[in-house]
């Protein structure tokens, strides 16, 4: 109740409007022109109320009394820790949480085929994208604002690293990293029936992430980086999705669809293409601590809109990443997970969890690196 307190009070002195009754902020969305302050703000916000959480998970150590029923199953909800805006929180409580993203690409394909180094030199280029490794870093925070209404925040910070070779053998690496497209969104409560919830999703992603990363290639020292090493769209982007879940006993599942839809062209004159991500899952209850599940994972994404104006229109025959054309995809994964969280003891109100998945299916214009397995770490605090 602390964090809800300050949270609110700075960000609507960052630029917001409006106050409801219960002191959160609604005009946040409306207020684009300041955009650029109120990202920043959002983030100074967020990283100091999660210092403000570590104080207060001392201060709760030390005093067990308690002012949360903590059922659970009514409170961190019991998806995957991958899926995200899943699950609602009750009136007045708050959730801070930290994820850690991994993707691991490595080799490059054309439709369902694997393409070595060696076909993508055979196909003209004089680059061959080898491997590449995303690593993100995702702060977020969520509060209840009413039975039917949870807001949530997200910031990201993302690492990306790409090994390249070039056809005389030679090979080069680049990097980039920073902050990504801070992401704001509600979960509507749409209805429930017994057992079973459906909730609606909006969202709203802002373009804090940069696209004009650069770092030294073979074309000399900082270069503008292609697509795949920017680490924002540079768009602003609605995120509408659909999310339902059902309970019974020990068992619990779900499914949610998200889409992301670009809205308009960056500063760069492109538009990444619209992405759309169907998922489901099965988690199970092995003891009141301990959870397992299994999910499924379907996502298509489109190729650019436009080309970067960044990127010389030669560099498009030297490297496959360099290609608007060359983005679009479609993939299915297979993830397994597994979540601790504690009904008693010191770290009650904690959830850690884990989630490794791996593609069963993948179908990419190529040649583009294809995606070899993903994991999601997760720590989960109720407050
Ligand atoms: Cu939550």
């Amino acid at each position: 109740m602390h964090m809800g307190a300050t949270v609110c009070r700075t960000t609507c002195k960052a630029g917001c409007r409006y106050y409801s009754h219960q002191g959160i902020c609604t005009g946040m969305i409306n207020n684009n022109t300041r955009g650029h302050y109120l990202m920043i703000s959002i983030s100074l916000r967020l990283l100091a109320a999660f210092s403000t959480g570590f104080f207060l998970l001392v201060a709760r150590a030390a005093d067990e009394h308690d002012h949360h029923d903590m059922t659970h199953h009514d409170h961190f909800g019991t998806e995957p820790i991958g899926v995200m805006g899943a699950h609602a929180h009750s009136r007045g409580d708050w959730m801070v949480s930290l994820r850690s993203m991994r993707m691991d690409m490595d080799g490059n394909r054309d439709g369902t085929s694997r393409m070595s180094t060696a076909d993508v030199f055979a196909a003209g280029y004089m680059i061959a994208p080898k491997s590449m490794t995303m690593d993100m870093h995702m702060l977020s925070a969520m509060y209840g604002v009413s039975e039917d209404l949870t807001i949530m925040l997200m910031l990201p910070w993302l690492d990306i690293e790409m090994d390249h070779e070039r056809a005389n053998g030679a090979k080069f690496t680049t990097h980039s990293s920073g902050i990504g497209d801070v992401n704001f969104s509600g979960l509507y409560k749409l209805g429930q029936w017994g057992a079973h919830q459906l909730n609606l999703n909006a969202g709203l992603r802002i373009p804090t992430g940069s696209i004009d990363k650069e770092d030294d290639t073979p074309m000399g020292a900082n270069q503008h980086l292609p697509y795949p090493m920017q680490l924002g769209s540079g768009t602003w982007d609605l995120l509408p999705g659909l999310t339902y879940l059902g309970q019974a006993e020990e068992l619990s599942w779900g499914a949610q669809g998200v889409a992301v839809v670009r809205l308009g062209e960056n500063d760069n004159d492109y538009t990444l293409g619209d992405r759309f991500n169907l998922t489901g899952w099965v988690s199970r209850a092995w003891t009141p601590d301990w959870q397992s599940s299994l999910r499924l994972d379907a996502q298509w994404w489109g190729n650019i809109d436009g080309s970067d104006n960044k990127i010389p229109a030669m560099m498009i025959g030297i490297v496959p990443t360099a290609d608007p054309d060359l983005r679009a995809g479609r993939r299915v994964d297979l993830l397994v997970g597994a979540a601790f969280a504690p009904q008693a003891g010191l770290l009650r109100g904690h959830r850690l969890a884990l989630e490794v998945g791996r593609p069963v299916y993948q179908n990419l214009d190529g040649p583009q690196l294809e995606t070899d397995w993903t994991a999601t770490l997760g720590w989960q605090l109720l407050l």
